[in-house]
């Protein structure tokens, strides 16, 4: 029976069956906001003084356990609990039993691991993801973890922050036990009744069994420094999280407690957890439209077709098999086809083989994938998407094909980079059925999804493209309609400066190194040959021949014509040797920048690396602005996930917008103003920088004028 005895709006206690259930209530995720912490040790205190009460059970209400801190608060100046949570545990007379679904992830793990058994349901998903926003398990998960599965499971699981599903949990020790069936509380209150006899009570941090395993590996923590040393480059975070573990294998618990607390202190405020929750924000906002009805009924897209099966379209068809819909792949020309197919089996074999992948999922996945000839075979489909050859006329005749044979209802995306959709959509006779979906290059593996709204294109075509795009994984971002929308468009001014700075003097590899040292995985000119430098060649020439004031880039142009296509022809803005995809700065492409430059009499200079990081990355902070005045992107923010899902920018730096918001728009102004005094015209200040550089408003807040 029933009966309440504590009722906080945020926690509940209720003693059923001699158990106390204690239901954190706080959604959307249960995380632990303002309130819940004392609501729970309130109730754990309650529990432990009623004498009807032989155990306990923590909850969550809705579809989660705990989703951790509330990430609002931190940065901000916030009530402590009374006691830790985890503290009222460890000195609880009773066992406590978690009880596991949806997500317990940060804190809610914390919790749970200070709880003395932990059950979940097979479909709950836990792990410690504070390195992800910058900070560390503040909560004791260092020390607690390393304890339950041993320091090298729980390194893997702290440093990546990832995911784990129930059932490895349960394999790795962190759960007890798994539940069938569908009434977890239920299951959880016979668990409870079951061991609520059991003394001496199991708490995790008198367990010292699988500390030993590091003795048996001493090089375990520099192992795993070394490991992440490129990844977590100009980052505290994981290796603080890294000592912490380390503190949980040489010093005593309550040592290893208090290391952790002093640097978790120490990253809370950092640049890098600042940076990392916005960008955890701003990727949650870039989903909203604002103007889009709540209530929109989406048409269901239970399969797809891709039209093209070359390389785009081929990433594409797997991103669809890759979430588990089925997918047509159409192609005219058998032999593409053919070698489309090929290619995407090459692309899951190399999984297979880094063991990423297994093969019995390849073989699931290239099921998903049908290889079709004729346009008939794909009319049923509820959504297709075109991936053809990037030139208007073709795109044109593929839409007015579909607008023929597709059934009613069905939605059409063309994956255009830059074309204008509304020419597209002309093509057909339901131009309000028509978007863009602008995938990223490799489309399987980048997640930016630009969804391109045509004048006439329907809020329920807006919106269904958005959640298809969510549905495989991808970060659906809104664009406007114009020529490279919001995200080739502001990378192109980066791309032209990289250019131009190599004309007037900069080496490649000095560009190359600045933006390394700045955080990219990669230099932007050995990006350049990854991708081939005949795909920007093409482009340029497109948009050469259509504005005459176009300003062209006759070294890039001159290695294309030589042949230096890149890493596929072995020189690019690089020599690479067979097999190696290391770039050797090469003499003759300085004999090419010198001949270029001598036939153009360009004036030749040195360049500080901070004139190249400014110079490269403000030209885009000034397109980005521009784009904003015109309304053809939302807010800045959505810009910024473009630039770290679509463009490698360093995510421990927010983004573009918000990186230069850290410089001020004051500066960045008066900067792009001297530069356009210097160079002209493609640096005039965006009316939008200059009124935020004049009001002292904020770039990463800035937002666009679009109503939808
Ligand atoms: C921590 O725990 C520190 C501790 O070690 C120690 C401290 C001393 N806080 O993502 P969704 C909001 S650090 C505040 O769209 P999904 C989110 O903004 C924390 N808000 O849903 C969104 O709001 P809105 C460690 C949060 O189903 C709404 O909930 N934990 C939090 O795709 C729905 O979110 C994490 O890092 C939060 N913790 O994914 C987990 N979580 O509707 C962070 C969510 O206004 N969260 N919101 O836009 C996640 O990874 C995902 O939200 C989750 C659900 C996987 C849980």
């Amino acid at each position: 029976m029933a009966n309440a005895t504590v009722e906080t709006p945020l926690v509940r206690f209720e003693v059923e069956d001699s158990i106390g259930v204690i239901t954190i209530d706080n959604p959307p995720v249960n995380a632990l906001g303002p309130g819940v912490r004392d609501g729970i040790i309130e109730a754990l205190e309650q529990g432990a003084s009623d004498a009807a009460v032989s155990a306990m059970v923590m909850i969550g209400a809705g579809r989660s356990f705990i989703a951790g801190a509330d990430i609002r608060q931190f940065g901000k100046p916030r009530p402590n609990p009374k006691r830790p949570v985890a503290d009222v545990l460890d000195h609880s007379p009773k066992p406590v039993v978690a009880a596991i679904h949806g997500y317990a992830l940060g804190g809610g793990l914390e919790h749970a691991l200070a709880c003395h058994y932990r059950i979940a349901v097979p479909s709950a998903k836990l792990g410690l993801p504070e390195v992800l926003i910058g900070i560390l398990p503040g909560g004791g998960g260092t020390q607690r973890l390393p304890r339950l599965i041993g320091p090298k499971a729980a390194l893997e699981m702290i440093v990546s922050g990832r995911h784990v599903p129930a059932p490895e949990a349960k394999a790795l020790g962190i759960i007890d036990e798994i539940v069938e069936g569908t009434d977890l509380r239920r299951a959880a209150i016979a668990f409870a009744q079951r061991i609520a006899d059991r003394r001496p009570l199991p708490r995790v941090r008198d367990r010292g069994d699988r500390l030993a395993e590091a003795a048996r590996e001493p090089d375990l923590f520099e192992t795993v420094r070394k490991s992440i040393a490129r990844k977590a480059r100009g980052q505290k975070a994981p290796y603080h999280s890294i000592a912490c573990v380390e503190a949980a294998v040489t010093m005593p618990f309550d040592t290893g407690i208090e290391m952790e607390r002093r640097l978790f202190g120490e990253l809370e405020n950092s640049e890098e957890a600042k940076a990392l929750r916005y960008a955890f924000f701003a990727e949650r906002e870039v989903a909203k439209i604002p103007g889009l009805p709540k209530d929109l009924a989406l048409p269901e897209i239970k399969n797809a077709a891709v039209v093209g099966a070359g390389t785009m379209g081929g990433g594409i068809a797997m991103s669809f098999a890759d979430y588990g819909f089925a997918v047509k792949l159409l192609d005219a020309s058998p032999e593409i086809l053919r070698k489309g197919i090929e290619r995407i089996r090459d692309n899951y074999q190399t999984s297979v083989k880094r063991g990423s992948l297994t093969a019995a999922d390849m073989d699931k996945r290239l099921t998903l994938i049908e290889p079709v000839e004729s346009y008939e075979a794909i009319a049923d489909c509820d959504a297709v998407i075109e991936a053809v050859f990037e030139e208007m006329p073709v795109k044109k005749e593929v839409f007015s094909r579909l607008d023929q044979v597709m059934k009613p209802g069905a939605l059409l995306f063309s994956n255009t980079s830059a074309l204008d959709i509304d020419e597209i959509a002309a093509a057909t006779t339901r131009p309000e059925a028509v978007a863009g979906t602008h995938f990223f290059v490799p489309a399987n593996v980048m997640k930016t999804f630009e969804v391109v709204n045509g004048a006439q294109t329907s809020p329920v075509t807006l919106a269904a493209a958005m959640q298809l795009g969510r549905a495989i994984g991808k970060i659906s971002a809104y664009a406007g309609n114009c020529d490279g929308f919001v995200a080739n468009r502001t990378r192109i001014p980066f791309n032209l400066e990289q250019g131009l700075m190599v004309e007037e003097g900069a080496r490649p590899e000095q560009v190359d190194r600045v933006m390394v040292e700045f955080g990219y995985p990669v230099g932007p000119f050995a990006v350049n040959d990854m991708s081939g430098l005949d795909i920007s060649y093409a482009t340029r020439k497109r948009r050469a021949a259509a504005d005459p004031s176009y300003r062209s880039l006759p070294i890039t142009d001159r290695l294309v014509e030589m042949g230096r296509l890149g890493q596929k022809t072995g020189a690019g803005w690089y020599r690479y040797r067979n097999n190696d995809r290391t770039p050797i700065v090469d003499p003759e492409v300085d004999a090419v920048i010198a001949s270029v430059v001598g036939e153009l009499g360009i004036p030749q200079r040195q360049f500080s690396d901070e004139e190249i990081l400014r110079r490269l990355l403000f030209s885009s902070v000034n397109e980005a602005c521009r784009i904003l005045e015109e309304g053809k992107a939302l807010r800045a923010s959505d810009i910024d996930v473009m630039w770290l899902n679509g463009f490698g920018f360093p995510r421990y730096r927010g983004g573009l917008m918000y990186w230069a918001d850290g410089i001020g728009a004051r500066e960045v102004y008066n900067q792009v103003a001297i530069w356009h005094q210097r160079y002209g015209a493609r640096w005039r200040p965006s009316a939008l920088l200059q009124q935020l550089a004049e009001s002292g408003g904020s770039l990463r807040e800035a937002k666009g004028l679009a109503s939808v």
